[in-house]
Protein backbone atom coordinates (compact mmCIF):
# COMPACT_ATOMS: atom_id res chain seq x y z
CA UNK A 1 0.00 0.00 0.00
CA UNK A 2 1.65 3.04 -0.54
CA UNK A 3 1.84 6.13 1.55
CA UNK A 4 -1.34 7.99 1.17
CA UNK A 5 -3.41 5.78 -1.36
CA UNK A 6 -3.18 8.55 -4.27
CA UNK A 7 -5.83 10.83 -2.15
CA UNK A 8 -5.42 14.76 -2.47
CA UNK A 9 -6.82 17.88 -2.57
CA UNK A 10 -4.94 20.13 -5.07
CA UNK A 11 -5.10 24.30 -4.74
CA UNK A 12 -4.18 25.60 -8.26
CA UNK A 13 -3.09 29.57 -9.01
CA UNK A 14 -3.46 31.28 -5.82
CA UNK A 15 -1.97 34.71 -6.89
CA UNK A 16 -0.80 37.74 -5.47
CA UNK A 17 1.50 40.51 -5.31
CA UNK A 18 4.16 39.67 -3.52
CA UNK A 19 7.96 41.46 -2.72
CA UNK A 20 10.11 38.40 -2.50
CA UNK A 21 13.35 38.51 -5.06
CA UNK A 22 17.01 39.22 -4.94
CA UNK A 23 17.29 42.72 -6.34
CA UNK A 24 16.65 45.59 -4.63
CA UNK A 25 13.64 46.78 -7.43
CA UNK A 26 11.67 43.18 -6.71
CA UNK A 27 11.79 44.52 -2.94
CA UNK A 28 10.54 48.10 -4.00
CA UNK A 29 7.83 47.30 -6.67
CA UNK A 30 7.01 44.04 -6.08
CA UNK A 31 5.27 41.44 -8.96
CA UNK A 32 2.73 38.99 -9.62
CA UNK A 33 3.51 35.27 -7.47
CA UNK A 34 1.15 32.05 -8.61
CA UNK A 35 1.10 29.25 -5.98
CA UNK A 36 -0.14 25.95 -6.58
CA UNK A 37 -0.36 23.18 -3.69
CA UNK A 38 -1.15 19.36 -3.46
CA UNK A 39 -2.15 17.99 -0.15
CA UNK A 40 -1.96 14.26 0.63
CA UNK A 41 -4.69 13.56 2.76
CA UNK A 42 -6.77 10.29 3.51
CA UNK A 43 -10.10 11.76 2.18
CA UNK A 44 -12.49 8.02 2.87
CA UNK A 45 -13.63 9.43 5.92
CA UNK A 46 -14.65 12.38 4.95
CA UNK A 47 -16.55 11.02 1.56
CA UNK A 48 -18.63 9.31 3.61
CA UNK A 49 -19.24 11.70 6.31
CA UNK A 50 -19.75 14.88 4.36
CA UNK A 51 -18.40 16.07 7.71
CA UNK A 52 -15.67 19.52 6.75
CA UNK A 53 -14.48 18.65 9.76
CA UNK A 54 -12.82 15.26 8.88
CA UNK A 55 -10.66 17.25 5.81
CA UNK A 56 -8.93 19.96 5.58
CA UNK A 57 -10.77 23.33 4.81
CA UNK A 58 -8.94 24.61 1.04
CA UNK A 59 -10.08 28.01 2.00
CA UNK A 60 -7.93 27.65 5.23
CA UNK A 61 -4.79 26.55 2.71
CA UNK A 62 -5.68 29.58 0.22
CA UNK A 63 -5.70 32.27 2.91
CA UNK A 64 -2.32 31.03 4.14
CA UNK A 65 -0.55 30.83 1.17
CA UNK A 66 -1.95 34.25 0.35
CA UNK A 67 -0.51 36.00 3.48
CA UNK A 68 2.78 33.85 2.15
CA UNK A 69 2.91 35.87 -1.07
CA UNK A 70 2.00 38.89 0.65
CA UNK A 71 3.78 38.50 3.65
CA UNK A 72 7.99 39.24 4.51
CA UNK A 73 9.80 39.17 1.39
CA UNK A 74 12.51 37.00 0.95
CA UNK A 75 15.15 36.61 -1.51
CA UNK A 76 13.98 32.66 -2.51
CA UNK A 77 11.05 31.23 -4.11
CA UNK A 78 12.54 28.41 -2.62
CA UNK A 79 12.14 29.65 0.98
CA UNK A 80 8.82 31.10 -0.16
CA UNK A 81 7.89 27.40 -1.05
CA UNK A 82 9.44 25.84 1.97
CA UNK A 83 7.59 28.08 4.46
CA UNK A 84 4.39 27.38 2.65
CA UNK A 85 5.23 23.70 3.10
CA UNK A 86 5.82 23.69 6.28
CA UNK A 87 1.92 25.62 7.29
CA UNK A 88 0.51 22.89 4.76
CA UNK A 89 2.06 20.05 6.81
CA UNK A 90 0.79 21.66 10.05
CA UNK A 91 -2.21 20.91 9.49
CA UNK A 92 -2.69 17.50 11.37
CA UNK A 93 -4.51 15.48 8.30
CA UNK A 94 -1.91 16.74 5.93
CA UNK A 95 0.50 13.65 4.89
CA UNK A 96 2.77 15.13 2.40
CA UNK A 97 2.56 18.41 0.36
CA UNK A 98 3.44 19.71 -2.98
CA UNK A 99 4.42 23.14 -3.75
CA UNK A 100 4.82 25.29 -6.78
CA UNK A 101 5.62 28.38 -6.44
CA UNK A 102 5.36 30.12 -9.80
CA UNK A 103 7.14 33.48 -10.47
CA UNK A 104 6.13 34.39 -14.39
CA UNK A 105 7.46 38.18 -14.17
CA UNK A 106 11.08 37.27 -12.93
CA UNK A 107 13.70 39.34 -13.77
CA UNK A 108 15.21 36.63 -16.28
CA UNK A 109 17.13 38.47 -18.80
CA UNK A 110 15.25 36.80 -21.45
CA UNK A 111 12.39 36.47 -23.48
CA UNK A 112 10.35 33.32 -20.86
CA UNK A 113 6.84 32.43 -19.91
CA UNK A 114 7.24 30.85 -16.67
CA UNK A 115 9.31 29.99 -13.72
CA UNK A 116 8.72 28.03 -11.27
CA UNK A 117 10.44 26.08 -7.78
CA UNK A 118 8.52 22.89 -6.79
CA UNK A 119 9.41 21.38 -3.48
CA UNK A 120 7.82 17.81 -1.90
CA UNK A 121 7.88 17.21 1.84
CA UNK A 122 6.11 15.39 3.78
CA UNK A 123 5.11 14.73 7.67
CA UNK A 124 7.73 13.48 10.50
CA UNK A 125 7.62 10.01 11.64
CA UNK A 126 5.51 9.68 14.69
CA UNK A 127 6.11 6.62 16.97
CA UNK A 128 2.52 4.73 17.52
CA UNK A 129 1.67 1.68 19.89
CA UNK A 130 -0.63 -0.62 18.25
CA UNK A 131 -1.98 -3.45 20.56
CA UNK A 132 -3.22 -7.12 18.56
CA UNK A 133 -5.58 -9.46 20.80
CA UNK A 134 -7.15 -12.53 18.88
CA UNK A 135 -9.08 -15.21 20.76
CA UNK A 136 -10.96 -17.07 18.05
CA UNK A 137 -10.02 -19.42 15.12
CA UNK A 138 -6.26 -20.03 15.03
CA UNK A 139 -5.17 -16.93 17.27
CA UNK A 140 -1.33 -17.42 17.14
CA UNK A 141 -1.17 -17.43 13.58
CA UNK A 142 -3.55 -14.74 12.92
CA UNK A 143 -0.90 -12.39 15.87
CA UNK A 144 2.02 -13.48 13.77
CA UNK A 145 0.28 -12.89 10.60
CA UNK A 146 -1.45 -9.29 11.67
CA UNK A 147 2.31 -8.20 13.01
CA UNK A 148 3.68 -9.07 9.15
CA UNK A 149 0.88 -7.50 7.17
CA UNK A 150 1.28 -4.12 9.82
CA UNK A 151 5.25 -4.10 8.35
CA UNK A 152 2.97 -3.40 4.74
CA UNK A 153 0.70 -0.35 5.68
CA UNK A 154 2.58 2.38 6.16
CA UNK A 155 4.76 1.59 9.55
CA UNK A 156 8.40 1.97 9.51
CA UNK A 157 10.65 0.54 11.76
CA UNK A 158 8.25 -2.13 13.27
CA UNK A 159 8.90 -3.68 16.44
CA UNK A 160 6.95 -6.22 17.81
CA UNK A 161 6.70 -7.73 21.40
CA UNK A 162 6.26 -11.67 21.77
CA UNK A 163 3.23 -13.59 22.09
CA UNK A 164 1.47 -13.82 25.49
CA UNK A 165 -1.54 -16.04 26.41
CA UNK A 166 -4.12 -13.95 28.46
CA UNK A 167 -7.17 -14.19 30.43
CA UNK A 168 -10.08 -12.78 29.15
CA UNK A 169 -10.80 -9.10 31.05
CA UNK A 170 -14.64 -8.67 30.83
CA UNK A 171 -17.03 -9.49 28.02
CA UNK A 172 -18.77 -12.89 28.27
CA UNK A 173 -17.03 -16.22 29.01
CA UNK A 174 -14.94 -16.86 26.09
CA UNK A 175 -11.13 -18.46 25.26
CA UNK A 176 -7.86 -17.14 26.37
CA UNK A 177 -6.45 -14.42 24.26
CA UNK A 178 -3.30 -13.95 22.15
CA UNK A 179 -2.07 -10.34 22.61
CA UNK A 180 1.12 -8.87 21.56
CA UNK A 181 2.04 -5.19 20.66
CA UNK A 182 3.53 -3.25 17.87
CA UNK A 183 5.36 -0.19 17.94
CA UNK A 184 6.59 1.67 15.06
CA UNK A 185 6.71 4.65 12.85
CA UNK A 186 4.55 5.74 10.64
CA UNK A 187 3.42 9.26 8.29
CA UNK A 188 -0.14 8.47 8.49
CA UNK A 189 -2.49 10.64 10.22
CA UNK A 190 -4.02 9.07 13.18
CA UNK A 191 -7.51 8.71 11.50
CA UNK A 192 -5.87 7.10 8.48
CA UNK A 193 -3.95 4.68 10.47
CA UNK A 194 -7.24 3.87 12.14
CA UNK A 195 -9.22 3.21 9.30
CA UNK A 196 -5.95 1.05 7.73
CA UNK A 197 -6.43 -1.12 11.07
CA UNK A 198 -10.25 -1.63 10.83
CA UNK A 199 -9.11 -2.60 7.35
CA UNK A 200 -6.83 -5.45 8.38
CA UNK A 201 -9.22 -6.49 10.89
CA UNK A 202 -12.27 -7.03 8.46
CA UNK A 203 -9.39 -8.98 6.11
CA UNK A 204 -8.97 -11.35 8.89
CA UNK A 205 -12.71 -12.22 9.19
CA UNK A 206 -13.55 -9.71 11.92
CA UNK A 207 -16.80 -9.15 12.56
CA UNK A 208 -17.95 -6.23 14.52
CA UNK A 209 -20.77 -7.44 17.40
CA UNK A 210 -20.46 -7.97 20.98
CA UNK A 211 -18.18 -5.16 23.09
CA UNK A 212 -15.32 -6.71 24.47
CA UNK A 213 -16.99 -10.27 22.99
CA UNK A 214 -14.57 -12.93 21.37
CA UNK A 215 -12.86 -11.77 18.14
CA UNK A 216 -10.57 -13.10 15.10
CA UNK A 217 -8.45 -10.02 15.72
CA UNK A 218 -8.50 -6.55 17.20
CA UNK A 219 -6.45 -3.88 15.98
CA UNK A 220 -6.22 -0.97 19.02
CA UNK A 221 -4.13 2.25 18.60
CA UNK A 222 -2.68 3.01 21.77
CA UNK A 223 -0.98 6.03 21.27
CA UNK A 224 0.18 8.72 18.74
CA UNK A 225 3.30 10.63 19.23
CA UNK A 226 5.54 10.56 21.92
CA UNK A 227 3.59 11.86 25.64
CA UNK A 228 4.57 15.41 26.70
CA UNK A 229 5.94 16.64 23.55
CA UNK A 230 4.88 17.89 20.74
CA UNK A 231 3.98 15.09 18.49
CA UNK A 232 1.92 13.41 20.92
CA UNK A 233 -2.23 13.66 19.47
CA UNK A 234 -4.21 13.37 21.69
CA UNK A 235 -8.21 12.73 21.13
CA UNK A 236 -11.62 12.53 22.57
CA UNK A 237 -13.57 11.54 19.07
CA UNK A 238 -16.16 8.57 19.33
CA UNK A 239 -14.09 6.86 16.95
CA UNK A 240 -10.33 7.95 17.96
CA UNK A 241 -9.60 7.64 21.72
CA UNK A 242 -5.80 8.75 22.60
CA UNK A 243 -4.32 7.49 24.29
CA UNK A 244 -6.33 4.68 24.38
CA UNK A 245 -8.55 5.37 27.81
CA UNK A 246 -7.93 1.73 29.19
CA UNK A 247 -4.63 1.05 28.09
CA UNK A 248 -2.99 2.17 31.54
CA UNK A 249 -4.91 -0.72 33.36
CA UNK A 250 -4.42 -3.28 31.14
CA UNK A 251 -2.07 -5.83 31.73
CA UNK A 252 -2.29 -7.54 28.28
CA UNK A 253 -1.54 -4.31 26.49
CA UNK A 254 1.27 -3.10 29.40
CA UNK A 255 3.28 -6.02 29.57
CA UNK A 256 3.94 -6.83 25.63
CA UNK A 257 4.29 -2.94 25.16
CA UNK A 258 7.71 -3.11 27.97
CA UNK A 259 8.31 -6.16 26.32
CA UNK A 260 8.24 -4.42 23.05
CA UNK A 261 9.75 -1.16 24.54
CA UNK A 262 11.13 -1.42 28.11
CA UNK A 263 11.59 2.64 27.64
CA UNK A 264 7.93 3.55 26.62
CA UNK A 265 5.84 5.84 28.60
CA UNK A 266 1.96 6.30 28.13
CA UNK A 267 0.09 9.21 29.52
CA UNK A 268 -2.34 8.81 32.60
CA UNK A 269 -4.31 11.63 32.83
CA UNK A 270 -2.10 15.16 33.54
CA UNK A 271 0.97 12.40 34.19
CA UNK A 272 3.27 10.70 31.47
CA UNK A 273 4.41 7.36 33.46
CA UNK A 274 6.62 4.54 33.01
CA UNK A 275 5.04 1.83 31.30
CA UNK A 276 7.40 -0.58 33.58
CA UNK A 277 6.11 1.54 36.70
CA UNK A 278 2.36 0.64 35.63
CA UNK A 279 3.09 -2.59 35.25
CA UNK A 280 4.43 -3.23 38.64
CA UNK A 281 0.96 -2.17 39.81
CA UNK A 282 -1.04 -4.70 38.25
CA UNK A 283 -1.83 -7.96 38.77
CA UNK A 284 0.13 -9.88 35.70
CA UNK A 285 -0.99 -13.14 36.88
CA UNK A 286 -3.16 -13.62 33.71
CA UNK A 287 -0.89 -13.06 31.77
CA UNK A 288 1.91 -15.68 30.44
CA UNK A 289 4.43 -15.77 27.66
CA UNK A 290 4.18 -18.02 24.79
CA UNK A 291 7.35 -19.73 23.86
CA UNK A 292 8.77 -18.42 20.45
CA UNK A 293 10.05 -21.00 18.17
CA UNK A 294 13.04 -18.20 17.13
CA UNK A 295 13.84 -18.84 21.17
CA UNK A 296 13.98 -22.86 20.16
CA UNK A 297 11.03 -23.78 22.00
CA UNK A 298 8.05 -25.76 21.08
CA UNK A 299 4.94 -23.89 20.70
CA UNK A 300 1.68 -24.91 22.63
N1 LIG B 1 -9.68 -7.36 24.50
C1 LIG B 1 -10.86 -6.88 24.86
C2 LIG B 1 -11.57 -7.31 26.08
N2 LIG B 1 -10.82 -8.22 26.86
N3 LIG B 1 -8.96 -9.53 27.33
C3 LIG B 1 -7.75 -9.96 26.98
N4 LIG B 1 -7.10 -10.79 27.80
N5 LIG B 1 -7.14 -9.57 25.82
C4 LIG B 1 -7.77 -8.72 24.96
O1 LIG B 1 -7.19 -8.36 23.90
C5 LIG B 1 -9.04 -8.25 25.31
C6 LIG B 1 -9.62 -8.67 26.51
C7 LIG B 1 -11.52 -5.88 24.03
O2 LIG B 1 -10.84 -5.60 22.92
MG1 LIG C 1 -9.55 -4.05 22.21
MG1 LIG D 1 -10.66 -2.65 19.07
Amino acid sequence: MRGTDGDRIVLRGVWGTGYHGVFDHEKRDGQVFVVDVELEVDLQRAGESDDLAQTVNYGEIGADVLRRIEGEPFDLIERLAEVIAQDCLAHPLVEAVTVHVHKPQAPVGVEFSDVEVVVHRERELSEVVIAIGANLADPVRTVRSAIRRLRRIGLHDVRASGLFETDPVGGPEQPPFVNAVVVARTRLAPAHLLRRLHQLEAEAGRVRDVRWGPRTLDLDLIQYGTPGEDCEVRSDDDDLSLPHPRAHERAFVLVPWLDADPAATLRVGAQVRAVAELVATLDVTGVRGIPTPERGRKLR
